[in-house]
């Protein structure tokens, strides 16, 4: 397995959309593993293939609760592998959960996504399934599946903020690069 390298904004891939995934072969397997592998390194409760450079309908999500530092190595508590995700189902009712993304460092704020949702989607066996999903995964599903349409969670507050917090960035490659 190994780490890969997850891009930050302003990197345009993340603007990009991702294409479906045809077959479930040996390289989709080693790339789920892969990511699921970053995105417990980062630490992180979800990851899309974008955010590591590969414009594939792929997520990782794991929002189980992991013990601090003697357990840091061993993985969370539901790993979850979706291939070709997609939402088939949302309730009316709102949820608003403080987010924030591997790919906009130490930024967070609130937004408001439908609180429940079902999700149909290929598991890492070529499986179809069908989750229904609350709380922080259904966050989580529909944070990942934005991803894979080159939406990222600033995209959903105002264009102030959103313009804000890209800036900063901007500014921050810039001097990383000098
Ligand atoms: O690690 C993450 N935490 C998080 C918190 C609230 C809502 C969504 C997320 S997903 C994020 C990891 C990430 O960037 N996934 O794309
Ligand atoms: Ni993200």
């Amino acid at each position: 397995m190994a780490i890969l390298d997850i891009l930050t904004i302003p990197d345009k891939l993340l603007k990009e959309p991702s294409k479906p995934i045809e077959q479930v072969d040996d390289d989709v397997q080693k790339l789920l593993d892969n990511m699921l592998e970053t995105m417990y390194d980062a630490p992180g409760i979800g990851l899309a293939a974008p955010q590591v450079g590969i414009l594939r309908r792929i997520v990782t999500i794991d929002i189980g609760e992991r013990e601090e530092d003697s357990m840091q190595d061993k993985p969370g508590k539901e790993p979850f592998f979706m291939i070709n995700p997609e939402i088939i189902w949302t309730s009316g009712e709102p949820s608003v959960y403080q987010e924030g993304c591997l790919s906009i460092p130490n930024y967070y704020a609130d937004v408001e996504r439908p609180a429940e949702i079902i999700v149909e989607y290929i598991d890492r066996a070529g499986k179809k399934c069908e989750l229904k999903a609350d709380g922080l995964m259904a966050t989580c599903v529909q944070h990942e599946i934005d991803h894979l349409d080159g939406i990222l969670f600033i995209d959903h507050l105002s264009k102030l903020k959103r313009d804000r917090v890209i800036k900063k960035f901007t500014k921050l490659k810039k001097a990383q690069t000098l």
